[in-house]
């Protein structure tokens, strides 16, 4: 009877064999990849642009791409359990975009980044930008072979998240609280956000910023200019 069947994560293992903790193992191999993507990636900044579905991610790059045109050479890998959409979108502002379609896994490993290198010309590009699948939780996990990781949280979300969903902030060296357009018509306090994120990540950096308005793009575009010239190990990258 429907009614008698356990729940499937609770069904007992029909093998003999027992791994003591299969995800530890599964990250083990997504590691060993994840450093051979650095490896091929000896000179471009990457980075692993991570939040909830629709915080703002492509919207960011977008015009992250149209305000560094002729100064940083930008190229986007983006995930997406279907579609091409955010792809299309990039190209629609002229930035070299790839799209990876998870088929309906809800976050990128490392691997799916190794294929997909080979089929991006990245030649003369300084700033690789991966966008990773909407989602605070299962990307935290995975290295992708990036130099740095950032997480948006949007204004609407509510404040809460950092502790909620601490790996993926206690995992990002930025937070970008984005749609800061929409703060005076939400119950979202900036400072109650970053003293969160900071008490899971001492470490962490703050940028707000709204894609609509401008606010916070100078600061981010800084921000993004000093990583490629540290990747490049030059003191001053000119723009
Ligand atoms: N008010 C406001 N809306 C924004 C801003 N940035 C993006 N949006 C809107 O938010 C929605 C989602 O933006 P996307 O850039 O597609 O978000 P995303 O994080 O790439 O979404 P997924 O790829 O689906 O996870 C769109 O309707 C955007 O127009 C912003 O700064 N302010
Ligand atoms: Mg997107």
């Amino acid at each position: 009877m429907l009614n008698q069947a356990k729940p499937k994560s609770n069904q007992a293992s029909v093998g003999s064999v027992k791994c003591e903790n299969t995800t530890l193992n599964l990250l083990k191999v997504n590691d060993f990849v994840a450093k051979a993507v650095r490896d091929r990636l000896p000179n471009i900044l990457v980075i692993n642009v991570c939040s909830s579905p629709g915080s703002g991610k492509t919207t960011l790059m977008q015009e992250t791409g149209k305000r560094l045109r002729g100064k940083i050479n930008m190229a986007v890998l983006v995930g997406d359990p279907e579609t091409e959409r955010d792809a299309i979108r990039m190209r629609d502002v002229g930035i070299n975009a790839l799209q990876i379609v998870t088929g309906g896994m809800c976050h990128i490993e490392a691997q799916m980044i190794y294929q997909a290198l080979d089929h991006i010309d990245l030649t003369d590009v300084d700033l690789l930008f991966i966008e990773n699948v909407g989602n605070l939780v299962c990307p935290a996990a995975f290295d992708l072979g990036e130099d740095v990781r950032i997480t948006l949280l949007a204004s609407t979300e509510g404040d809460d998240k950092p502790k909620k969903y601490p790996r993926m902030f206690l995992t990002s060296e930025l937070m970008i609280v984005s749609k800061s357009d929409l703060l005076p018509y939400v119950p979202f306090s900036v400072e109650a956000v970053t003293k969160d994120a900071r008490e899971v990540n001492p470490d962490i950096e703050v940028i707000t910023i709204s894609s609509l308005n401008g606010t916070g793009m100078d600061e981010w575009c800084e921000w993004l200019t000093a990583k490629v010239a540290e990747k490049k190990g030059v003191l001053n990258y000119e723009l």
